[in-house]
């Protein structure tokens, strides 16, 4: 059995849009990041950077101990060598995935998250911050348009590329961003929100109570974390 460790945010919708795909069984554990739980001392043994998604694989291929994985990207390779499914066996076709892979990784996901961070939860405005942010997100939308202009899917057939950057692009309102800019883009997002697999992957979300990261408690929990957070004071 797999068990993932979850909170319903782009990050853990990354993981549950591969377990629907590949049809693989698995059980939620939520991890509710605005309550504090990703300090939990058994979390952080398989997620020592205190953020949700992290999986443990009971049956790993090969057999033996279970394996734990954190970080979406490490994941979803596990994932992809686990069932052979979403990431090319030729060279060529698996390094053209793993570099979007990776542009996601290092990219997408950290210009949108402080897009996220200082255009909606900072407490106070901050017009350079926030331009910063929406302008680096909309060069990075770019990217991604250009990159779809003769093309299906991110990378060859759809793959694990596509499913890291897709949640990213679905909060693009609150990043300041028009998918209309960017007509390649909608189509690929369009095609990909339909699939069922998608659509199931956000419903198990649903089963999660969040807590906005703007309220008092969750703001106090997520925001201004320092190394006392993993030291256990
Ligand atoms: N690079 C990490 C980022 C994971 C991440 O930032 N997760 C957030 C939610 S999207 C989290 O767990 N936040 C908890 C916290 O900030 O304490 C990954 O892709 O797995």
């Amino acid at each position: 059995m797999i068990h993932l460790y979850y909170w319903p945010t782009p990050n853990g919708h990354k993981v549950t849009m591969f377990l629907e795909e590949a049809g693989l069984p698995y059980k939620l554990h939520g991890v509710n990041i605005g309550k504090g739980e990703q300090f939990e001392p058994d979390f952080l043994k398989i997620s020592p950077n205190n953020r949700m998604p992290a999986l443990v694989d009971d049956d790993p291929p090969g057999g033996g101990a279970a394996v734990s994985v954190f970080e979406s990207g490490a994941i979803l390779l596990y994932l992809a060598e686990k069932t052979g499914k979403f990431l090319p066996k030729d060279l060529r076709g698996r390094f053209e995935v793993a570099q979007w892979l990776f542009w996601q990784m290092g990219n997408l996901g950290p210009m949108a998250g402080q897009n996220h961070h200082f255009s909606q939860y900072a407490p106070e405005k901050l017009p350079y911050a926030v331009n910063r942010y929406v302008n680096e997100t909309n060069r990075l939308y770019g990217v991604l348009d250009k990159r779809l202009a003769d093309r299906q899917f991110i990378a060859g057939a759809y793959s694990i590329a596509d499913m890291a950057s897709y949640p990213w692009i679905v909060p693009y309102e609150r990043q300041g961003q028009k998918l209309e800019d960017f007509p390649h883009l909608k189509r690929w997002f369009e095609a990909i929100k339909v699939r069922p697999a998608t659509e199931r992957a956000y419903a198990r979300g649903q089963e999660f109570k969040t807590i906005p990261p703007t309220s008092e408690e969750a703001r106090k929990i997520l925001f201004g974390q320092t190394a006392a957070v993993v030291r256990g004071r």
